[in-house]
């Protein structure tokens, strides 16, 4: 078995209503799916989610694109996708960074390695130790009323009970205010968390988490800039509510340093920052070692990458936070025949070969930017 091709498509996916994060408000969703062919004619499957551009992280879609065609398919044409380990170790040596294309890479391997062998890829990783996961919604319209309308949909179809505010856009002190509105029109129906994606600085910082621990809120994500680890390591020390590092945590060398200087007492998971499936796993275990709280992250996946993501949170024995792997259902379309289920405030694991999913191949060609030149797999 050895990998004949490898191939980058770049797609814009329309979401259902505007999603507004502290650096950009998404309204079409670039995601990046790879596809891999081994020489008896299968194929493996792969997606990573970027957030704007270059506005979210360094990794932007083009880029990701143009790096693995020009630096990473080289190394692993001819290679046997068994040994994907190997095979990025291999990369590893030639390629620095460029996580979420090395994630790109590594997953399609992963799905083609385990349709072969017609097992779920969570079988590749110990085993599947969980069958469903809590999933978060995130709440991110921009208008409080909306959210408290969208929060009490979600609880009453029973599809979600934990909500993720983004609160790093605009003033601080409004948002706070937003938050506890929310907090105070939900009660106890609802667990709440808020994601400041770097926004703050450490004096607004003090004030306001103290602010939303005392309306209630569970968790506040990444309120610092990622490289201000002394920041976020103070603020751990200072406050009861868990401190999450998201932009933070991206290599197992950081994750290592945020353990060792408790720059936040939670990671948030997410296999395209880590590099891969097999990093995460290792982020994993840094993080049960150091006593961390792990929560299963998302990019916004649309249902493909969302399916890898499942597999592999499935196989981690406790995720504190629960998972926000809601994806595939703020687009309006996805890329798979099949869609992720979603029931009981919990996400389905996909557990068919591979990642669980089919591809839609029309649906890739529909999305995909640039499409003239494609080769024979989407004729
Ligand atoms: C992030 O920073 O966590 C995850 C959920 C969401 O709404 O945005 C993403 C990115
Ligand atoms: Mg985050």
């Amino acid at each position: 078995m050895k990998i004949r091709s490898f191939e980058v498509y770049i797609l814009d996916l329309p979401t259902i209503r505007p999603h507004q994060l502290a650096m950009h408000t998404i309204t079409v969703q670039t995601i990046v799916v790879g596809c891999v062919t081994d020489d008896e004619g299968r194929e493996g499957w792969s997606e990573v989610a970027t957030i704007g551009g270059a506005s979210y992280g360094e990794s932007t879609p083009e880029a990701i694109k143009a790096n693995i065609d020009a630096y990473i398919t080289p190394l692993i044409i001819g290679q046997d996708p068994n040994h994907f380990d190997r095979i990025m170790n291999d990369v590893a040596k030639l390629v620095r960074g460029n996580y979420f294309a090395k994630t790109v890479v590594e997953n399609a391997i992963i799905d083609l390695a385990a349709k072969a062998k017609n097992i779920p890829a969570f079988e590749l990783f110990g085993g599947q130790i969980h069958k469903s996961l809590p999933i978060a919604w995130t709440l991110a319209s921009g208008n409080t009323e909306k959210d408290i309308e969208e929060a009490q949909e979600m609880l009453e179809k029973r599809r979600h009970n934990i909500f993720k505010l983004k609160i790093g856009k605009g003033d601080p002190f409004k948002n706070v205010e937003h938050v506890r509105s929310i907090k105070e029109a939900l009660g106890d129906a609802a667990r709440l968390t808020v994601d400041v994606n770097q926004a703050w600085d450490e004096d607004t910082s003090n004030y306001c988490i103290a602010a939303l621990e005392a309306a209630g809120v569970s968790m506040v994500e990444q309120p610092l800039a990622a490289w201000d680890f002394e920041g976020m390591s103070r603020l751990t020390a200072k406050f009861s509510v868990p401190i999450m590092a998201d932009e933070a945590a991206t290599s197992i060398q950081d994750v290592f340093r945020i353990a060792k200087y408790r720059a936040g007492n939670s990671i948030a998971l997410k296999p395209c920052k880590h590099g891969g499936m097999t990093q995460t796993k290792k982020v994993v275990g840094i993080a049960e070692a150091a006593g961390l709280g792990l929560y299963g992250g998302t990019m916004i996946e649309s249902s493909l990458g969302t399916a890898a993501c499942a597999q592999l949170y499935s196989t981690v024995s406790n995720l504190k936070f629960g998972t926000e792997i809601f994806g595939p259902l703020l687009f309006k379309d996805n890329v798979t025949v099949n869609d992720i289920k979603f029931e009981n405030f919990e996400v389905i694991v996909p557990d068919g070969p591979g990642f669980g999913m089919e591809i839609d191949k029309e649906k890739v060609k529909h999305y995909a930017r640039e499409f003239s030149g494609k080769q024979e797999m989407m004729n």
